[in-house]
């Protein structure tokens, strides 16, 4: 009885702490902007911009962050600083299939342009091709003290295959059925029976060892480092996290599990983790790198902001009457919870998957006007459309494109406004005649700040009314200015028809307008 009401105290304890732990989430109540780099591909390309070696984290000149950060970035994203091993760098430098891919990519490429993957990581320390433990710490002061946050990886589903654990720990990872007959099938395990790393589909990734997620130690191990990840940063991105998920694991591995006798943990990997970490870092901020139907899956056990694949390719499949019932059909709480993104380092860059560096940009007026983590990859902002390959230190070079860098110039201003950051986000109907059907509206409040974003994705022009029922007469006057953030154009119109009968709009093909009023 006793032992019992006890278990009950500490049930309710740990239920409350839960509880006050979700709400003390550190997200902002509308977005937040984060900014990601490739960082070894950006400080070689630093050396060459600034003519001298950059060698580690603290050469890289302060002012680039600090261009960073005056664009209205909150967040940089400092893909792939951790200890990589040999295995993968030669895996990379001498696999065909890669190889011809990267003459495809970057013709003349050279062997010193192949600088491997920073996702078959061998340690949670510093690559020492890019400094050492104090500069990463020194940075991410500095970062902070100029209000950046820094958000670094990890890598759930795999280590590198000379990581050490491959050796010592084997248990750490799915192995081969009992008594399966050596040589193992080469083609999913290593010589000595552990499996390589793999989604359960495409194949296996030659270059990784897959870990055993229903194994206990495993997972106290992998929270040990997850621990260290946040004790370098304010953020963890975490590849490719939902393969985690309890379900996809064991269907993944079922034959392995099975015959090994692991059995189903009772709660998910993430819940555990996020939680554990929470309790010592309690601002920090998780990113799971996600794919559709696992989304809310995984804001449920504890991520910050989950990727929104969905949006990104219901964009570019043209079909607006799809684009408004993503974003309406959503609850606020999982669309302030998504990373909204138009390209990063495993997407093509936005004006190739988008077609032109112009509906790339229609795209973007879209995607980063949205509630949530607004996630900018490097070089998109100039209209690239040559993609970084991940082993490479480089990408084809190629003219940037002013009107796209003006573009996001202007777009970055806009959404840094504290409006866009902290405002309340409304979804609107658009109506009028069939004329509306490719725009789509929403507004952002903020204090006495009001925004209107009416964007078109498409190549007609599109007209509208929009119905705004805060609008309201200035100094008495009926006629308030109206003015196009975009083009910097200023309208009177007439506060009463806003609200009642709505305010006309006429938008260009590929292109929005975002109104003060
Ligand atoms: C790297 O730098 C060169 C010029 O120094 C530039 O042309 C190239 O586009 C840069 N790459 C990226 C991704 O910014
Ligand atoms: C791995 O990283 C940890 C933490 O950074 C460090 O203490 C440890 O020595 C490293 N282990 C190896 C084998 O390099
Ligand atoms: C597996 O073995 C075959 C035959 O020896 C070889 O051609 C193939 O490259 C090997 N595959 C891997 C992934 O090592
Ligand atoms: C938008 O229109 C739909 C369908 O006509 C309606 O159900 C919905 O309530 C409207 N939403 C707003 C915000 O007016
Ligand atoms: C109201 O504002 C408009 C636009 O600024 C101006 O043209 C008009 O004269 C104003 N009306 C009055 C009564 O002040
Ligand atoms: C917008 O236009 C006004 C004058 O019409 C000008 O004073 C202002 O500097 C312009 N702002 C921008 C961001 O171009
Ligand atoms: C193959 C594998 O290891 N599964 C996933 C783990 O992470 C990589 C990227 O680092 C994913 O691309 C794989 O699909
Ligand atoms: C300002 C802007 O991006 N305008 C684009 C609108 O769409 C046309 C194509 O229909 C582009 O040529 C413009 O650059």
């Amino acid at each position: 009885m006793k032992i019992n009401f006890i278990i009950f105290i500490f049930a309710l304890v740990a239920m409350t702490s839960l509880v006050t732990k979700k709400v003390s989430s550190t997200v902002p109540a509308g977005g937040m902007m984060m900014y990601e780099v490739s960082t070894r591909p950006w400080m070689y390309n630093l050396s060459i911009t600034y003519n001298t070696p950059i060698n580690t984290l603290s050469d890289i000149p302060f002012e680039e962050f600090e261009k960073i950060k005056s664009m209205g970035f909150d967040m940089i994203w400092m893909m792939g600083v951790w200890e990589l091993g040999e295995y993968g760098l030669n895996y990379d430098q001498t696999n065909g299939p890669l190889l011809q891919h990267y003459e495809q990519v970057l013709p003349g490429y050279t062997q010193a342009d192949i600088i491997g993957s920073p996702y078959a990581v061998t340690n949670y320390s510093v690559n020492p091709q890019i400094g050492l433990e104090q500069d990463l710490i020194e940075l991410r002061k500095k970062l902070n003290a100029i209000g950046l946050l820094l958000m670094l990886d990890f890598v759930p589903n795999h280590t590198a295959v000379d990581a050490e654990w491959t050796t010592t720990e084997m248990d750490y990872y799915i192995r081969a059925p009992q008594g399966t007959p050596t040589p193992y099938d080469n083609n999913t395990y290593l010589p000595n029976g552990i499996a390589y790393g793999s989604a359960g589909w495409g194949g296996s990734w030659y270059d990784t060892a897959q870990l055993n997620y229903w194994n206990s130690n495993c997972v106290k191990a992998r929270i040990q480092q997850l621990l260290t990840v946040a004790s370098f940063a304010d953020a963890i991105r975490c590849d490719m996290a939902y393969l985690l998920l309890n379900s996809l694991f064991g269907s993944n591995w079922e034959n392995q599990l099975q015959s090994w006798g692991f059995q189903q943990p009772t709660e998910e990997f993430w819940t555990v983790a996020i939680d554990m970490v929470k309790q010592e870092y309690p601002d920090i901020i998780f990113l799971a790198e996600v794919y559709h139907p696992y989304e809310e899956n995984l804001q449920q056990v504890g991520f910050d902001y989950t990727y929104d694949k969905m949006l990104h390719d219901i964009i570019n499949g043209g079909d607006m009457n799809a684009v408004r019932a993503w974003i309406s059909g959503h609850s606020k709480q999982f669309t302030t919870h998504s990373a909204h993104f138009i390209s990063n380092h495993d997407e093509p860059r936005g004006a190739n998957f988008f077609g032109s560096w112009w509906r790339s940009d229609a795209a973007a007026l879209i995607t980063y006007t949205l509630p949530g983590l607004r996630f900018f990859w490097w070089g998109d902002f100039q209209g690239y459309s040559n993609q970084l390959d991940v082993h490479l230190r480089r990408e084809q070079s190629e003219p940037a494109i002013d009107d796209a860098m003006a573009f996001y110039q202007t777009l970055t201003s806009i959404v840094s406004d504290p409006v866009f950051k902290n405002g309340e986000f409304t979804y609107l109907n658009c109506t009028n005649d069939q004329e509306s059907w490719n725009l789509v509206a929403y507004k952002w409040t903020y204090q006495n700040e009001r925004r209107l974003c009416v964007l078109n994705f498409s190549d007609q022009q599109g007209t509208g009314n929009i119905i705004l029922d805060d609008a309201e007469p200035m100094n008495g006057n009926e006629t308030i200015p109206v003015t196009d953030l975009l083009s910097n154009t200023t309208y009177y119109r007439s506060s009463e028809q806003m609200r009642t009968t709505g305010l006309y709009v006429i938008i260009n093909s590929w292109y929005g307008q975002i109104f003060k009023y």
